[in-house]
């Protein structure tokens, strides 16, 4: 794409090199064209970059200013200042090789005096982003909108207990789907912003938490109104920033949805950091939603054992990326979602090269988990020792059980003709040994 400004012209284009390449600037294992289990790695994965964190965060923290700084800003009007950010983001995409990005409504385009200059201001950037789209092959994987940062949403924007407020977050929803269809997005999330409590005390939870289903129910029948195909995904989240979150686990929302009869439409993007915040692993809520049927997409990020916030590092630790893999390949695979890195480089990296070493790390160690997965599936005994453990449900009485064809009394009359259970062992060490050797 022919570029009016540079914004990172230390870097070219990310190139695959190989295993053995010491270039920090290249992929040793992400090479997009590999087929892997029947499917290009590209196809695999789905890569997205999170606008948010990579083009609108400047690492503040409560303790200090920003550290990073922003080529792109370099006007005093915002909206000009959003149109350099959508170019050194497109810059960035494509020299990193990525098919997808996802954003927030306000990550690109500021936000306005008023509703309409709001809607106004995002329907300019979404033009622009359409033809950088068209001219760079980068799609949107998912759009979203940002109900949390504005002070408006400070008890909740769905299940605020002012009604009005609930109206300007329908009015933001409406206008980040119409951003979203424009621009071809294949998903639409629903993140829990500050949709949740700090007290109990002064907070009326099933009445918020119905009319979060009928606000969903409005965003769905609009969706579909004006053409939107794709999945509606809901991201758990336990805490942060409200003291409890709604969306509290992927357990959590599938009740909730089936609750609210939004089953058909609604499916989960699971992010690390999240399930590992309500005490889950990573490859917990993956399981619970892909066995369920709504597994959606993956913020794909890495907590830190230490503490319990929301840190969102970039994804490196492959013991954990292996397991995920393996779910996902027994699953038949992630799309029409993706692995969208919800990451932040740290605070103290300043480099502009430091953005891309983040994502060849994820991409890389996604890409190695893929092959030491594909490689446990295929040739170790790891699907026949777990099924196995399974076989007395397989055939006979335990069959008719699980079909629902005994009665307790039946099954006590089983337990006094069969003795005594033998001890079954469950194999744990010798299955981590096993994945440790594959890895
Ligand atoms: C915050 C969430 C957020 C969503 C998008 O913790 O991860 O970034 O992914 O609103
Ligand atoms: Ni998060
Ligand atoms: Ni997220």
């Amino acid at each position: 794409m022919p570029q009016a400004n540079e914004y990172f012209p230390t870097v070219k284009k990310i190139e695959y090199e190989g295993p053995d390449s010491d270039n920090p600037l290249a992929f040793t294992h992400y090479d997009e064209s590999r087929t892997v289990a029947g499917k290009t790695m590209k196809e695999h994965f789905r890569f997205a970059v999170a606008y948010w964190h990579s083009f609108c965060n400047e690492n503040s923290d409560p303790f200090g200013a920003g550290t990073r700084s922003f080529p792109w800003v370099k006007s005093s009007d915002p909206m000009a200042n959003a149109t350099y950010r959508l170019e050194a983001a497109f810059e960035f995409f494509t020299k990193l090789g990525v098919p997808y990005y996802c954003f927030h409504d306000r990550d690109l385009a500021p936000e306005g005096q008023t509703t309409g200059e709001s809607e106004k201001n995002l329907v300019e950037l979404v033009e622009l982003a359409k033809k950088y789209q068209n001219e760079t092959g980068v799609n949107l994987l998912w759009g979203t909108a940002n109900l949390f940062t504005h002070p408006r949403y400070m008890n909740g924007a769905a299940t605020n207990p002012d009604f009005n407020v609930v109206c300007h977050a329908a009015a933001q929803v409406k206008a980040a789907l119409d951003a979203t269809v424009e621009l071809g997005g294949e998903n639409y999330v629903f993140w829990g912003g500050r949709e949740g409590y700090m007290t109990l005390l002064n907070t009326d939870m099933k009445r918020e938490l119905d009319h979060l289903g009928a606000f969903l129910r409005s965003a769905r029948d609009y969706g579909r109104s004006i053409g939107f195909k794709g999945n509606f995904l809901i991201e758990p989240k336990p805490m942060e920033p409200t003291k409890h979150q709604y969306d509290f686990d992927a357990a959590t929302v599938i009740g909730f949805l089936r609750e609210q009869d939004l089953l058909d439409d609604f499916k989960l993007n699971i992010e690390a950091n999240h399930a590992t915040l309500a005490k889950h692993t990573f490859a917990h809520d993956v399981m619970l939603a892909a066995q369920y049927g709504l597994l959606g997409s993956i913020d794909a990020n890495r907590g830190d054992n230490q503490n319990g916030w929301d840190t969102d590092y970039f994804p490196t630790n492959l013991y954990d990326a292996v397991h995920v893999m393996m779910i996902l390949l027994e699953h038949g695979g992630i799309a029409p979602g993706g692995l969208n890195f919800d990451a932040k480089i740290r605070r103290n990296s300043t480099d502009p090269e430091d953005l891309f070493y983040a994502h060849i790390g994820g991409m890389d160690t996604f890409a190695r988990a893929l092959l030491i997965a594909d490689d446990i599936l295929q040739n170790s005994e790891y699907k026949s020792l777990r099924n196995g453990r399974y076989r007395s449900f397989d055939s006979g009485e335990g069959k008719e059980f699980a079909s629902g064809n005994l009665s307790l009394e039946e099954l006590r009359a089983l337990a006094i003709e069969n003795g005594e259970p033998e001890m079954i062992s469950g194999k744990q060490e010798y299955l981590e040994n096993l994945v440790n050797r594959y890895i």
